[in-house]
């Protein structure tokens, strides 16, 4: 039985998945992912994982000064690490997506492990009304959206994260996604200690269920042993069960509006930070784990530290 750690709690401040009509709390100007990232840093997040939109609609946006405002003002107030996506959002390539490696340089940032389908469409049921034009059509055409990342296409981000001393954390969406990650760790395009995050419930994706949850575990264990640590997120209403299952089972977590607009059934999350509180008072009494700093953060993931990112 390994020892388990303090927990590394992720707080995904806004994606590209919800809609600003979702939820009037889902952060989208500068000031406000600022503001949400540094209450959910003093909630006990260390990872800030970040997407930025267009101030004015609120639609996905791969500006690196946006991103670059962001992050810097997290820091101005914080010590979290500052993790920004190079997933981005189903209107952007993969050049534009990881654009922010080399300009930022951050002490982590995601890598998706594999192409898929990635379908949004099935919010459209659930939401009658929209305050803007772009947001049922960006819904409605990931129908026919291929998440496209391919060997070549994660070749050349690693090769990208590896001159800039950005540490992958390895996005997984399904089983053959920890073996894309074995690939690259046998050919050396990657370094031990992988970070890697269970993505589950995304519609194309393998499904939030306990028992997937312990299929993605048990690979892993066996392709990585004490090379890696894991991270889960649980999207929709089953960020907290798995959540709660991935830190009894000495793992990691991601919480946030990114993946779940909902505190509880029924009740909106007001900020990120509700998010992250509710995740610390779980780990806490379900487990007796504490929450890892950023410092600790840091050293777990073998990050180079806030002192050579460029922002
Ligand atoms: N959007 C999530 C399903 C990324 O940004 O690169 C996973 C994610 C990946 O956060
Ligand atoms: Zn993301």
């Amino acid at each position: 039985m390994k020892e388990h750690s303090n927990v590394i709690v992720t707080a995904a401040l806004t994606g590209a998945i919800h809609v600003p009509s979702m939820s009037p709390h889902l952060p989208v100007t500068p000031e406000e992912l600022i503001e949400d990232g540094i209450a959910a840093a003093e909630a006990g997040a260390s990872i800030i994982h970040i997407h930025v939109r267009d101030p004015e609609t609120g639609r996905p946006s791969s500006d690196l000064d946006l991103f670059r405002e962001v992050a810097a003002g997290i820091n101005e107030e914080t010590d979290a690490i500052v993790q920004p996506t190079t997933g981005g959002s189903a209107e952007m390539d993969i050049d534009e997506r990881v654009a922010v490696v080399p300009e930022l340089e951050p002490e982590t940032a995601s890598c998706n492990m594999g192409s898929m389908n990635f379908g949004l469409y099935p919010i459209l049921r659930a939401q009658d009304e929209f305050k803007q034009d772009w947001e049922p059509t960006y819904l409605d055409e990931s129908r026919e959206f291929i998440f496209a990342n391919t060997f070549g296409d994660i070749e050349r981000l690693l090769e990208i994260f590896d001159r800039h001393g950005t540490k992958p954390e390895l996005e997984c969406y399904d089983v053959g996604h920890l073996h894309t990650a074995k690939h690259f760790l046998d050919r050396g395009l990657l370094e031990p200690p992988l970070r890697i995050q269970f993505v589950m419930g995304i519609h194309g994706g393998i499904a939030a269920e306990a028992s997937h949850l312990v299929h993605m575990y048990e690979t892993a264990e066996k392709l990585f042993g004490d090379t890696y640590s894991f991270s889960v997120i649980g999207a929709g209403h089953k960020e907290f069960p798995l959540g709660v299952q991935a830190v009894s089972m000495g793992g990691h977590v991601r919480v946030g509006l990114e993946d779940n607009l909902y505190l509880e059934k029924g009740t909106l999350a007001e900020s990120n930070a509700e998010l992250v509180e509710k995740m610390v008072r779980l780990t806490k009494s379900v487990t007796g784990r504490d929450v890892a700093t950023p410092q600790e953060t840091r050293e777990m993931l073998d990050l180079k530290g806030y002192e050579k990112v460029q922002f």
